[in-house]
């Protein structure tokens, strides 16, 4: 499919999305929306695809919601259509890897598309903010929620209320990024994460994504016994014999996803 705001390649069962609107700082438009959930409904229905990598440009990742687009809308009208509710569901469902590559401004809508992600990979260059008090608003794709479960409530308060910006260190001190790299590598960096996953038991990968997001959801009592059940029914699939099978002839293994 052809897409204007997006550059999507796969190559060896990853693919690579790139948010493409540089005259906007890759802000987050209807039409972007659309094609990026156009591109992870593709993802989803390629057997060939393993995980994924979203990335911005070195200028920006994000920088939130189109201010432009969403100026006039009514409160109404913002109800009616669900206001990104649709998108923020489908990354939410989302059941293959994705881990965010970002470099430059990642802002507003932007920060949230980040932490919808799976796991974020920041370059030097990052800045995370959620600024859209400034706009007399708050975040409206989970910023408030994500960003106080991944920094804790002092400097998401901080953050939220005065919209001050974390560099990538900070990000990194905070727990909000899982790495940084120099902004020449970020690609490259990212890309060996999902080459490392893609090479998975699909299978196994998709169960481990669940139980990790199954922490954010549920008490700790309820997560252990849903991992200890998770864990026993990987016994049904090939792939734990490959795995377990390779480890002892000590082998590469092959995982097939059955
Ligand atoms: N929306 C629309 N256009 C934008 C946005 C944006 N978020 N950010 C930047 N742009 C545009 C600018 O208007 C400018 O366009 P033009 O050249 O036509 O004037 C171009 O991108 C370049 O931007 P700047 O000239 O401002 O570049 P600077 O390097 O001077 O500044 C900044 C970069 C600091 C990133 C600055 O552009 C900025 O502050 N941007 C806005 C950041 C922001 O407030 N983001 C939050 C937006 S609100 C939001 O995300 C809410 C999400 C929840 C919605 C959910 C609904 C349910």
């Amino acid at each position: 499919m052809a897409y204007e705001t997006l550059i999507v390649e796969t190559t060896d069962a990853v693919t690579l999305i790139r948010l493409n609107r540089p005259e906007a700082l890759n802000a987050l438009n209807s039409q972007l929306l659309s094609e990026l959930t156009a591109a992870l409904d593709a993802a989803e229905a390629d057997d060939g695809v393993r995980c994924l990598v979203l990335t911005g440009s070195d200028r920006a990742f994000a920088a939130g919601a189109d201010i432009k687009e969403m100026a006039d809308k009514t409160y109404a009208q913002m109800f009616a259509a669900d206001f990104f509710g649709a998108f923020a569901r489908r990354m939410e469902q989302f059941r293959k890897p994705v881990i965010a590559a970002v470099g430059g401004y990642a802002l507003g809508g932007g920060c949230e598309l980040a932490m919808l992600c799976d796991f974020i990979i920041a370059a030097e260059t990052a800045k995370f903010g959620q600024p859209e008090i400034n706009l007399g608003v708050a975040p409206g794709i989970g910023g408030t929620q994500r960003l106080t479960r991944f920094v804790g409530k002092s400097k998401a308060m901080d953050m939220i209320l005065t919209a001050r910006m974390m560099d990538a260190a900070e990000a990194e001190r905070s727990g909000l990024v899982s790495r940084v790299v120099a902004p020449d590598k970020l690609i490259e960096e990212a890309m060996a994460a999902a080459a490392k996953i893609a090479g998975q038991s699909p299978l196994a990968v998709m169960m481990n994504k669940e139980l990790v997001e199954a922490a954010y959801e549920t008490t700790l009592s309820t997560g252990v016994a849903l991992e200890r059940r998770l864990f026993h029914s990987l016994f049904a699939f090939d792939d734990q014999k490959e795995g377990m099978a390779a480890f002892v002839e000590k082998r590469k293994p092959t995982f097939k996803g059955s």
